[in-house]
């Protein structure tokens, strides 16, 4: 590929439409660097990183992506030539961890790539599919009739799935009225972490609901524990937190520790390795699906483009924008029907970005030259 002229970071902040409650904590705004990186010929490819303010989902914030991204991996990308976007993974791998920072630039390296060779950025990365499935997430609510009136809005907007966020008393009683209310919906729950090997008679108790899985639902660090509960319910278990590589994939799958796997870019440190994984669960009959992390339009794109893979067969995270923002980076937002998204066919992410909407949102900006 062209050399890369000029990396420029920005840091965002966004309100977000509704505040989303996880069994971690609630968000009401987000703040996240978007990363551009600058051909000769004035091509910019776009990455945005997924980590938050606070280390409550991983160990990366924001203030840590700018560390390192400006520390390390700008200052490795300027000692190397690179031939191809794949070249960037082992390129950071002497770095530890930092996944969220190190798929922004990768990510935003990807996309300079494909619209170097004018190419979208699904079909650079090897997918085919011409419209994604898609379902939501929805947060933790102060009441059961809130969380019912959400779950109906989502499913008359044609979403494919309803994932309901769960946490210790917010779980059984919920989702069995919620289940009653709509017998027929594909339907899963997602714990972020919040139950431990003590909790399970409850979660034996979800096996009578006919959810698709169960995400997440012991520590973050653990696949252990996930392969006993794992034996014990019959709900197909799905690891989120605990897979950050191929290597944490391959040694889930041998323990038994889950039967489906959520691919997120950032946590898996770039587009490269979240292929890997794909291709891996793919020749293992594991289905994956791309999960999502309240993503403005630069990262929503990239999910878009990572689902276009053949072993994307579950509906993914990535909803409407106007489900998370007023007002989105991108031209056109992505919108949603009958919970299809049509994947764009122009270069690289394949949407415009809205110039005004990210200086209106930038509140921080650096750029730094790979010439010096
Ligand atoms: O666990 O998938 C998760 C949001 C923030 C942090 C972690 C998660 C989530 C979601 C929402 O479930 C996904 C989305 O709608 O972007
Ligand atoms: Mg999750």
């Amino acid at each position: 590929m062209k050399p890369i002229q000029s990396i420029k970071l920005r840091k965002l902040e966004m309100a977000l439409v509704a505040p989303f409650t996880t069994s971690f904590g609630t968000f009401h705004d987000k703040q996240f660097y978007i990363i551009e990186t600058k051909d000769e010929d004035g091509n910019i490819g776009y990455g945005e990183s997924v980590a938050f303010s606070s280390p409550w989902y991983n160990e990366e914030t924001v203030k840590t992506n700018e560390h390192i991204i400006k520390d390390f991996l700008i200052p490795a990308l300027k000692q190397t030539t690179l031939n191809h976007p794949e070249d960037v993974h082992p390129l950071f791998e002497k770095f530890r961890r930092n996944h969220m920072a190190k798929a922004a630039i990768e990510g935003a390296i990807w996309d300079l790539y494909a619209k170097q060779e004018n190419i979208p950025l699904a079909t650079a990365i090897g997918g085919t599919a011409s419209k994604i499935d898609v379902g939501v997430s929805i947060g933790i609510k102060n009441t059961t009739d809130e969380l019912i009136d959400t779950v109906r809005r989502s499913v008359e907007q044609g979403y494919k799935r309803i994932k309901i966020k769960i946490k210790p008393g917010w779980d059984v009683d919920v989702l069995t009225k919620v289940r009653d209310e709509f017998p027929d919906i594909d339907m899963m729950a997602d714990a972020n972490s919040a139950y431990t090997l003590d909790h399970i008679d409850t979660l034996k108790q979800l096996d009578d609901l006919n959810l698709m899985m169960i995400e997440q639902p012991l520590a973050h660090d653990d696949i252990i524990d996930h392969a006993t509960l794992q034996k014990a319910i019959q709900t197909p278990v799905c690891l989120d937190e605990s897979i950050h590589s191929l290597e944490d994939t391959r040694k889930a799958i041998e323990l038994g520790s889950c039967q489906i796997i959520n691919i997120k870019i950032g946590r898996v440190g770039g587009l490269t390795e979240a292929k890997r994984i794909h291709d891996y669960c793919q020749a293992h009959n594991i289905d994956v699906w791309c999960g999502g992390m309240l993503e403005a339009g630069v990262g929503r794109a990239h999910n878009i483009a990572l689902t276009t893979l053949s072993g994307f067969t579950l509906p993914g995270d990535t909803a409407a924008s106007s489900l998370y923002w007023k007002q989105d980076i991108i031209n056109p937002e992505v919108t949603v029907q009958d919970g299809t998204i049509t994947v764009p066919n122009g270069p690289g992410i394949g949407f415009e970005i809205d110039q005004d909407a990210l200086e209106q949102f930038t509140v921080e900006q650096e750029t730094i030259s790979m010439n010096n």
